[in-house]
């Protein structure tokens, strides 16, 4: 399996996301909505359609398949990841958080809008994300859908992506209640939550539209957390080594604002050997799999090397 077979699928992963992302956010009402306000569907459409690697849905896309799981529903289930992915983007991005203007390439959701319109279509594309995941369409058995909504819910919420969210701005010196972490294993529980949680909600998907067997299930989640780790690490790398044009997003900033990184505490050296023993953990977690996880094999090799 070549790293072009890979590029390939994650083209179509990311047409088909945005093929899906552009009929499930349309402007025609739902039964039990009023109406979709113009202005909210249009910062809402801004800041989830097309941008974005959509790697997160190419994760249950590719999980998903290892069980044969029908594309439709695995999309789905792609799409409803991708609405949580893109609303943490907007919110992180506003003024009291990141404090960005750029993001893929184009002036973030606030800058485009207002901060009171990006808050508010960040909180739109959450709470559609469950909305999504408890259709039929995504799964016709209703036990699959609630494990999903579960499973989303706690990596979105306190205890994954928001938790670390506060524990990153925490590091900043912003609280005085919230100790900054100490040492490798905190920064790496911080950003485990903070970026981990959803790309291992990412894997552990496919082997839950699949109801496939506790091995199987956490041999995903042991290939997603490593995943999640390398793709950190990567970040942390492209802040500094990066440059905003190719990036899409203004670099430099980890260090300015005192973030707790692994670059930051093992050095860019030993982190990007770390980067290569996490693309080994990743392969030896499929093992279980053979020949037919291959391409997921070489997703966390891209995801080690990437430059965007
Ligand atoms: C505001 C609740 C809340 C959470 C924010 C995701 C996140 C938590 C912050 C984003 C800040 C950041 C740079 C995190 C590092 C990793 C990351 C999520 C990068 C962006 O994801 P990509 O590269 O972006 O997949 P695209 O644009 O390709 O979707």
């Amino acid at each position: 399996m070549s790293s072009e077979n890979f590029l390939s699928r994650l083209t179509e992963v990311a047409a088909d996301t945005e093929a899906l992302l552009d009929r499930l956010l349309g402007p025609a009402p739902l039964e039990g909505e009023r109406d979709r306000p113009g202005r909210l569907m249009a910062a809402i459409r801004y800041a989830s359609l097309g941008g974005g690697k959509r790697f997160r849905p190419f994760l249950v896309v590719e999980s998903a398949a290892l069980f044969g799981v029908p594309r439709p529903q695995a999309l789905m289930a792609g799409a409803a990841l991708e609405c949580v992915h893109c609303y943490s983007l907007v919110h992180d991005d506003l003024p009291s958080m990141d404090n960005d203007d750029l993001r893929r390439g184009r002036p973030t959701a606030h800058k485009a809008f207002d901060d009171a319109t990006a808050i508010l279509a960040g909180d739109s594309l959450l709470t559609y994300a469950f909305d999504i995941l408890s259709r039929p369409e995504t799964h016709p058995s209703a036990d699959v859908r609630v494990k999903l909504v579960m499973a989303l819910a706690r990596a979105s919420g306190l205890g994954g992506m928001v938790g670390g969210q506060i524990l990153d701005l925490g590091a900043e010196g912003r609280f005085p209640d919230l100790p900054k972490p100490q040492g490798l294993g905190e920064v790496e529980t911080l950003q485990a939550m903070k970026t981990g949680a959803l790309i291992r909600f990412g894997c552990m998907a496919g082997a839950i539209l699949g109801q496939a067997g506790d091995d199987r299930l956490r041999a995903l989640e042991r290939y997603g957390a490593a995943v999640g780790q390398a793709f950190q690490i990567a970040d942390d790398l492209l802040d500094i080594e990066g440059d905003a044009a190719t990036v899409g997003k203004q670099t430099g900033k980890d260090a300015a604002a005192g973030k707790a990184t692994i670059v930051g505490v093992l050095g860019i050296a030993k982190s990007k050997e770390r980067l290569k023993a996490l693309v080994d953990e990743a392969s030896s977690a499929l093992s279980v799999f053979g020949a037919r996880a291959d391409l997921l094999k070489v997703a966390a090799k891209f995801v080690a090397e990437r430059q965007t």
